[in-house]
């Protein structure tokens, strides 16, 4: 049984609260790491009052995969059906917000928690995140949308809940995600010459375009995460509350979401908790999402549950140092197996990767397939976009390196080259390197229990897929007749 341990970190004899704002498909662009085409104070303001990280990754860029990883603490190939995205959630795990809620914290969710996918046929009562908070909504912007005022709930949860317990709350609001309404950036006063355009994107107007549409959602989001720390504030819990911010994977562009390069898989992460946490410090350790769930666990004073693999990292909060401040944190391990559907009998695209701070090495394990799906059922692992639509008529160098099928290994120096755009396995000199990664991520991957490493990768292909089922190679094409 839980025991409801004393946290040695709160305030007054009170444990912390947890509030936890994931984005959904922000790259992380802010002011707060460096970025000049977007306005966001308020992400702007975690940074100078709490902890900025530089290297946070998630183990599989796609929703429902991350977030899994998230609640449960588990790396993405530990996780079962839930290292595919739109699979079912297995119930062999604990989950973080349950095991609070079991040590006496109020718990709550309000937008996207995990998902898409199903959790109630394996008997899960509500989301995995947390029992939903959903009655304030807001004007619509667009026509057909009622976007969910996400600090709204999150204020009527501060009302309601019981004022003597401790609380974790979820914020998972649905932007960055597309659809996005086309020039509304530009609409809006955002500059197309102010965007920094990644080496991987054509640099043209069209695309400036989209990604100032992509900007203008984040900053929709930075006013969402400003409205909550004001409502902590008020309710006089701000500096008793560990407030995480971060987001699945990168932005939902071509070599991005859904695909194993840096900006796929790097996602921002900023930590402030109040005086526990000396503010103003930007920290290089190597930090997994997975990390999360313990780090939690810890905070509130509770042992984290024997499932969860990720590592607490309340002591690199808790250091006063900036830089490196635990030397063992510069690894990570990335995977993915099926995203979305679109090649026949539904397989999926399995990758293994491992970055440190020089080097990311890929293994594609099924070179032959496409890689973002096949071309007749429209690349459905890339977001449809102006973006992708400009550089599926292209048909060069832009089309090859976002559609085009990949070799089975692949070489980036990422210190030097973050964008990715430059593979440099062919080159002789780097055979020792790539060995040398190589053994060390299988050998990772087998002690953790990685299905594909131990000669049962035909599972993966089994797992149900619980989106549409016109999504599905044979019905997509039948559809499309
Ligand atoms: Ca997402």
């Amino acid at each position: 049984m839980m025991t409801a341990a004393r946290s040695a970190f709160g305030q007054n004899g009170k444990r912390p609260n947890i509030v936890f704002f994931i984005a959904d498909d922000w790259g992380g662009h802010s002011g707060a790491y460096g970025d000049t085409w977007l306005r966001t104070p308020n992400v702007d303001r975690m940074a100078r009052e709490g902890v900025r990280f530089t290297n946070c990754f998630t183990s599989n860029p796609k929703c429902s995969p991350s977030r899994a990883s998230i609640l449960t603490g588990r790396n993405t190939w530990q996780l079962k059906e839930a290292i595919n995205h739109f699979s079912i959630f297995p119930n062999d795990f604990a989950v973080y917000p349950a095991e609070l809620e079991k040590a006496g914290y109020e718990v709550g969710l309000t937008g996207k928690g995990w998902g898409p996918g199903d959790f109630a046929s394996t008997g899960f009562k509500h989301n995995p995140a947390g029992r939903e908070y959903r009655s304030k909504t807001l004007k619509p912007p667009y026509e057909g949308i009622a976007p969910l005022d996400y600090a709204g709930n999150f204020e009527d949860f501060l009302g309601k809940r019981p004022k003597e317990k401790p609380f974790c709350f979820w914020i998972g609001p649905q932007e960055p995600h597309r659809f996005y309404e086309q020039g509304s950036g530009v609409r809006a006063g955002r500059r197309p010459a102010d965007v920094k355009v990644p080496k991987y994107l054509p640099d043209n107007r069209g695309i400036r375009s989209d990604m100032l549409d992509y900007a203008l959602e984040v900053e929709w989001v930075d006013t969402h995460l400003g409205r909550s720390l004001q409502a902590l504030e008020k309710a006089g819990e701000l500096d008793n509350t560990m407030v995480v911010v971060t987001s699945d994977h990168g932005m939902p562009f071509p070599r991005v979401k859904g695909q194993i390069y840096e900006h796929g898989f790097h996602v921002p992460l900023l930590v402030r908790w109040g005086s526990q946490v000396k503010g103003g410090r930007t920290v290089d350790d190597f930090v997994n999402v997975r990390d999360f769930a313990p780090t939690f666990m810890e905070a509130a004073g509770v042992k984290p549950a024997p499932t969860m693999t990720g590592k607490s990292f309340v002591d690199v909060l808790r250091s006063d140092k900036s830089g490196i401040v635990d030397a063992t944190r510069d690894t990570m391990i990335v995977a993915k197996e099926r995203h979305d559907l679109g090649r026949p009998n539904d397989a999926g695209y399995p990758v293994r990767a491992i970055r440190t701070r020089e080097w990311l090495y890929i293994r594609n394990y099924e070179p032959d397939r496409w890689p973002a799906g096949n071309p007749e059922t429209g690349y459905r692992n890339v977001d449809d976009s102006p973006s992708k639509t400009m550089i599926q008529s292209r048909f060069d160098g832009f089309y090859r390196m976002s559609f085009g099928k990949r070799p089975a290994e692949e070489l980036y120096h990422v210190s030097e080259d973050p964008d990715c755009v430059k593979d440099v396995a062919q080159n002789r000199d780097h055979a020792l390197i790539m060995r040398q990664l190589r053994d060390r991520m299988e050998g990772t991957l087998r002690k953790e229990g990685d299905p594909r490493m131990l000669g049962q990768e035909k599972f993966f292909d089994t797992i149900q897929y619980t989106g549409p089922k016109q999504h599905s190679y044979d019905e997509w094409l039948k559809h499309r007749q």
